[in-house]
């Protein structure tokens, strides 16, 4: 499975999936009936995830600024789990930067969108994240009509692929008629789209495990690929999934 974190620059993307790996390497993301079997790309993430560790007294830092720099293809976390009926499922969640989805969400064929246009294509399932300090802050106009530009985009391209709108910074409150007016365009757009709210903060838990990174992770791992969508031989060879052979 191909988990397609799609948002604006500076939401909170790659700081979500650093998260995400810190909570698999504590091993609460696995249960009786989902076991953790490993991971190809978890040696780039633990030093993303460094700068993000949670310790109960200190606050954390964040990763840097994921780089687009000559990139065509998005970084990916991987990690497999085993269910109890014995199948292993991968899954590769896609950190991007936000950049490529600015541009691909006002022209769908802008040259360098080339890696967000493989998010588009690869993804069996999105998350579309919607940045509550941005849309809290002095340009949350602009902030709220970028986002829904990008909603557009992304529903004119999923097909009928699972979509969630993620608000992340949880902890930061923004005007109840921004959220909405959010909230309405996407559902409008997406009515089946299911919403999360996510923070690597929770000041109701000094050992943290943050606020609704569980929820959203259980979710996009419990979702089954709906569609069986085979690259094409001549496009397959220098591509990242047919390396990984996960698909
Ligand atoms: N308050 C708060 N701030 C957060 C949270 N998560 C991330 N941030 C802030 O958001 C900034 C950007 O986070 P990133 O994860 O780098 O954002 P990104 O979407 O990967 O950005 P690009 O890679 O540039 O597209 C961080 O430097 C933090 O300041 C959160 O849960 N709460
Ligand atoms: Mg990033």
């Amino acid at each position: 499975m191909v988990v397609g974190v799609v948002g604006p620059q500076n939401a909170g993307k790659t700081t979500l999936l650093a998260a995400w790996y810190l909570l698999i390497g504590r091993g609460v993301v696995c249960s009786e009936k989902r076991r953790f079997a490993g991971s190809y790309s978890f040696a780039g993430w633990e030093a993303l995830a460094g700068s993000l560790r949670w310790s109960p007294r200190s606050s954390p830092n964040f990763p840097p600024h994921t780089s687009s720099r000559g990139g065509r293809a998005p970084g990916l976390l991987h990690a497999s789990f085993r269910a109890d009926s014995g199948d292993v499922r991968s899954y590769l969640f896609t950190d991007a930067p936000g950049e490529w989805f600015t541009k691909w969400s006002i022209n769908r064929d802008a040259p360098d969108a080339e890696g967000a246009r493989w998010v588009a294509l690869h993804a069996d399932m999105f998350l579309l994240i919607a940045d509550r300090q941005a849309l809290a802050g002095e340009n949350r106009g602009s902030a709220r009509s970028a986002l829904q530009v990008l909603a557009r985009r992304l529903a004119a391209e999923r097909a009928n692929r699972p979509v969630a709108l993620v608000w992340t910074k949880a902890d930061v409150s923004i005007a109840p008629e921004i959220e909405a007016a959010v909230r309405d365009s996407v559902l409008k757009l997406m009515p089946d789209a299911h919403e999360f709210f996510v923070s690597i903060s929770d000041p109701s838990d000094d050992e943290s495990n943050g606020h609704g990174l569980l929820d959203l992770l259980n979710w996009s791992l419990e979702i089954r690929r709906a569609r069986l969508s085979l690259p094409s031989p001549q496009a397959a060879s220098s591509d990242l999934l047919f390396m990984f052979g996960v698909k």
